[in-house]
């Protein structure tokens, strides 16, 4: 992608009204633009990185065995009547009339819509274990919208809802999800602690939250300090076998961990000085085991082996891709900018032309620019006639992870600089070598 074809927003100045760092960054780099109270539209650059989020948490879904859906926004009253929530939930829900004159309400999380769809098609045991998610926007009338996309009240969630015959196939459900979730956030560079959580208008008894550490967070959490040690599960855990799942989930459950509405000081107290860790945290993720909670007064239920009816076994888990966002931005940053992970990185490289328009210049970068994304790297070409100063705050700002350098001096000398914009590493290296560097092989 050539930057002068590319919608890039950057604003100069901090905008006064973000808070925190990743609601500056964002706005700043011209990945979002607000549009109401909590309501924000993704900006090319930001597109991206949230299309990234969403592939990760996809890949993983698929891999833990959930299957992707894709439900409405909008969704009928008289659903959310049979589940007994729709008075239950409050102001936090937009509620809306139809043509017909009849309640409708804009889904701040979907329980009712799949336990219709399971209702309808799932009438035996042989059909179960059942998982399906989408990735979906919410939207919450929040009290207090702020911190940008951290708390918004139109945001993306993914979030999966899992079926099965009883408590002993719902516990591999939800452990399947919590292992699922460790690799998910670990993917996207983030450290993520399970802690034990409040249920909320969700229900149900049991649940875990999936916590960042970080100042800016908004929940006061408690943990061990030994689960910053722990090891995640690798990409041949077996997600066919209940036993190896559950021993995951075993080991990431000892250890003291809560957040401020389970906190037990007794608990607390037993652990070490030493061994204590007492912080903010982002709740980026949260998962919910609540059995027949909305399958009984719906009437969700299956022959069992015993051919009976049993309601089926329900959990509800989720994660907020678009506050994803920010909350990597949060934990991966610097007072320049930006400073993406590989993996959700919008582009791999930043090529910066130091003077566009001089023919050498221009060459050298429309044979880098071929070789790299030819060898599969995306690429933000920086062809612009601005001031090298401007090019280089640009890339910093947007925290594209490498930084390839082109300037005449070193074109005439057949070398080019490339920078690291984690650690800040310049290296001069002869052109040919730059290209074999990013997977180019000539
Ligand atoms: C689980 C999936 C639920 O709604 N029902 C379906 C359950 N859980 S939750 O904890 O309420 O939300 C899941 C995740 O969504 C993100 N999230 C938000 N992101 C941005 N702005 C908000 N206002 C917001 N509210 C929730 C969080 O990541 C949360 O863990």
């Amino acid at each position: 992608m050539r930057l002068s074809q590319f919608f890039l927003p950057i604003l100069k100045e901090n905008p006064r009204e973000a808070e925190i760092v990743s609601h500056r960054l964002m706005l700043r780099a011209g990945m979002i633009r607000q549009q109401g109270q909590g309501s924000f539209s993704w900006l090319p650059l930001g597109k991206l990185v949230l299309d990234k989020v969403c592939r990760i948490i996809r890949e993983e879904q698929n891999r833990a065995g959930a299957l992707e859906i894709l439900m409405p926004t909008i969704q009928s009253a008289d659903l959310w009547r049979e589940s007994g929530r729709y008075d239950d939930y409050g102001k936090e829900m937009l509620r809306i009339k139809d043509r017909q004159d009849r309640d409708m309400l804009y889904g701040p999380t979907n329980e009712e819509v799949v336990t219709e769809i399971v209702r309808a098609y799932v009438k035996s045991y042989k059909d179960l274990p059942l998982n399906l998610y989408h990735i979906q926007w919410k939207f919450r009338d929040e009290v207090r919208p702020r911190f940008g996309v951290m708390r918004s009240r139109e945001f993306l969630m993914k979030d999966a809802y899992s079926f099965d015959l009883d408590f002993e196939g719902a516990k591999a459900a939800y452990n399947r999800m919590f292992v699922s979730y460790l690799r998910t956030f670990t993917r996207m560079g983030l450290q993520a602690i399970p802690m034990r959580a409040d249920t909320g208008p969700i229900g149900g008894d049991l649940s875990h939250e999936f916590i960042i550490l970080a100042d800016t967070g908004e929940s006061q959490v408690y943990c061990d300090r030994e689960y910053l040690s722990l090891q995640v599960p690798g990409e041949k855990t077996d997600f066919g076998n209940d036993g190896e799942i559950a021993d995951i989930v075993k080991t990431w459950t000892m250890p003291y961990a809560a957040t401020d509405e389970m906190h037990d000081e007794a608990a607390w107290d037993k652990l070490g000085e030493a061994d204590r860790v007492s912080a903010r945290g982002i709740e980026v993720g949260h998962i919910f085991h609540f059995g027949d909670k909305y399958s009984k007064p719906m009437g969700a239920k299956v022959t069992g082996p015993d051919g009976k009816d049993h309601f089926v076994s329900g959990g509800s888990y989720g994660i907020g891709p678009s506050r994803l966002v920010a909350a990597i931005i949060e934990a991966s940053h610097d007072d320049n900018g930006i400073i993406w992970p590989e993996a959700v990185t919008p582009f791999d490289i930043g090529l910066i032309n130091m003077k566009a328009g001089d023919a050498e210049c221009d060459r050298v970068c429309g044979e880098l620019y071929a070789a790299f994304t030819g060898a599969g790297k995306d690429v933000l070409y920086d062809d612009t006639d601005q001031r090298p100063g401007g090019k280089f705050a640009t890339a910093d700002l947007i925290g594209l992870p490498w930084q390839v350098v082109v300037g005449p001096r070193g074109v005439a000398a057949g070398e080019i600089e490339i920078k690291n914009r984690r650690t800040g590493e310049r290296e001069t290296l002869p052109v040919a070598e730059a290209r074999k560097r990013f997977g180019a092989t000539a």
